[in-house]
């Protein structure tokens, strides 16, 4: 096996990853590491102790990448057909801006402000705070849908209107946002809404979000 990837994919990173792989038609192996306890051979190859981390084996060692968007990047070089970047400059970099800002703006809100306190901490069997959910749906995130509905506009994909790392990076935060038990508003960002539901319907985002599913379902039945 040439790919092995390190982390579990309710990590929105991880799945980023395992889906420009399987957009890619490339065989990966999934390692499940727990990023809050990991072993300590997982710190040799995380310096910051983060999930994603990629092993090509076809690599001689060092044969180690941490970084989702690190990874994305080598995928692309290593496998560049079906292409997840546009081969034009500016929209390359333009597409990099939305993965940018969804590894790092609606990462940072749908993460800690709901997916942590309705997923995670009922793993921990703890209670969500459902005052900073009501905080992060009634006011963190309505900007940001308003910002990707008016940047989608008519189009089916964010960049070049072909599918691209843009859509992954978007797509998969929102695979979280669903897990959380929330669905995009589609009478207040009918494009944002058409727009997920058509990204997750891809065979690739299929795969993850079936076997996730249910995953969170039996935690949240329990
Ligand atoms: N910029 C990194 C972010 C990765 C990240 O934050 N992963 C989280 C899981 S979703 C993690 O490993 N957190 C553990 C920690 O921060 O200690 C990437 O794109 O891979």
């Amino acid at each position: 096996m040439a790919l092995i990837v390190y982390g579990g994919t309710l990590s929105p990173f991880v799945r980023k990853v395992m889906v420009a792989i399987a957009e890619k038609g490339v065989e990966v192996q999934n390692e499940n590491i727990n990023p809050f306890a990991p072993p300590p051979e997982f710190l040799a190859i995380s310096p910051l102790k983060r999930i994603p981390v990629l092993r090509d084996t076809d690599v001689p060692e060092p044969n180690t990448l941490p970084d989702s968007s690190v990874i994305c990047d080598y995928l692309e070089q290593k496998f560049p057909n079906p292409p997840l970047y546009p081969k034009d400059a500016f929209q390359r970099a333009r597409a990099m801006w939305f993965e940018e800002y969804a590894d790092s703006v609606v990462a940072s809100n749908i993460g800690p402000g709901l997916f942590f306190e309705r997923v995670v901490r009922k793993m921990m069997q703890q209670p969500s705070n459902e005052e900073l959910c009501s905080k992060t749906l009634q006011e963190k995130l309505p900007p940001i849908f308003d910002y990707l509905e008016k940047e989608l506009g008519e189009n089916a994909y964010f960049v070049g209107n072909t599918f691209s790392i843009a859509d992954i990076s978007v797509g998969t935060m929102f695979v979280n946002f669903e897990h959380a038990g929330e669905k995009v508003d589609a009478a207040r960002w009918p494009k944002l809404a058409a727009y997920v539901a058509r990204i997750h319907a891809r065979p690739s985002f299929q795969a993850m979000i079936a076997k996730e599913s249910k995953f969170v379902q039996r935690l949240r039945a329990a």
